[in-house]
């Protein structure tokens, strides 16, 4: 039985927002990476497990690539491309309803210059007419990439059961990587850190947002109760963005708060007190210390 098996690491790349962690999310079956309207959401790699039967479906959620403005940005590419190696496919996705871009086109030639199969998911075919389907199945033909183009919809399912049958083609006989229940490699920490950073990423607005950092500073579990003491500190670039995060009276701390507990505590099934607190940390994104501790580098 055991030498039969198969399992298979896949590379999900793209440019921000198209929706490769959506993606993800629907492939696992459950949230293993956070979604937000805005560009930039996802910002190390998300490893996403999928056991079934006789295979394991290793997926990798990476940041969409873009033109880095920061340290932080340059990792982030980093991270992305080399995610596309070494894997036995690399999913690249594309947006409809933004057509293929400069950017798109980039990524795709950097990544069908290597030896990794490459396939090809058109996202949001729910968002779009047939037409458009068409015309961007064209422009991809016109680059060269006539095989394994499939038009989908992460949000409604529609064209992934097509996507898994074309990329189980590429389980090879391996083993079991992950233990056959798990299904991401996150720590605790990670998780929760990640769901407050959606939140913010939620209901804050124009740059705030993407200068925030969360560093979950305690998960304690209390022994006489079915409940779990978590703090957490929301780093930010400037006094103003702090005045921000913190809302008039409170209520946007109050507001990502509320959210992000509601999500931990369906997570834990335990009922969950959070603390935040909110701090400056001027130019982390361009600090390779601050980066280091919040776990950019090894
Ligand atoms: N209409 C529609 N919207 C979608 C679909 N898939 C994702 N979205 C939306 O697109 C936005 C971006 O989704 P994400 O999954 O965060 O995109 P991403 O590619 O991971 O983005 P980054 O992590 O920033 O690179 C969110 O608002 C999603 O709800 C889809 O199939 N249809
Ligand atoms: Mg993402």
């Amino acid at each position: 039985m055991e030498e039969h098996f198969k399992s298979a690491f896949i590379g999900i790349v793209g440019s921000p927002n198209v929706g490769k962690s959506t993606m993800l999310n629907y492939f696992i079956g459950r949230k293993v990476a956070i979604v937000s309207n805005k560009a930039q959401t996802t910002r190390s790699r998300i490893t996403g497990i999928l056991t079934k039967g006789d295979y394991q479906m290793i997926f990798l959620d990476t940041p969409g690539i873009a033109d880095p403005k920061n340290l932080l940005g340059e990792v982030m590419v980093k991270t992305a491309y080399e995610s596309a190696r070494d894997v036995d496919a690399v999913l690249f996705v594309a947006d409809l309803k933004h057509g293929l871009g400069e950017r798109d086109k980039e990524i795709l030639s950097r990544i069908s210059r290597g030896s990794v199969p490459l396939l090809v998911a058109l996202n949001k075919t729910d968002a779009v007419d047939k037409k458009t389907i068409i015309t961007t199945i064209d422009a991809l033909n016109t680059l060269g990439v006539d095989e394994h183009i499939f038009p989908i919809s992460a949000k409604t399912g529609d064209g992934m059961d097509e996507l898994m049958v074309a990329l189980k083609r590429f389980l090879v006989d391996g083993p079991m990587y992950y233990p056959k229940d798990m299904t991401s490699d996150q720590p605790e920490k990670q998780i929760v850190s990640e769901i407050i950073r959606e939140k913010a990423l939620i209901l804050l607005s124009d740059e705030v947002p993407h200068g925030i950092g969360v560093e979950v500073t305690k998960i304690n579990e209390r022994d006489d109760k079915p409940l779990i003491d978590i703090e957490a500190t929301i780093y930010c670039e400037r006094d103003s963005h702090k005045g921000i995060i913190i809302g008039r009276g409170g209520n946007m701390m109050k507001k990502i708060g509320m959210e992000a507990r509601h999500d931990i505590q369906m997570l834990f099934g335990k009922q969950v007190f959070l603390g935040l607190f909110v701090k400056v940390k001027e130019n982390w994104r361009d600090s390779r210390r601050d980066l280091t501790d919040f776990g950019f580098f090894e």
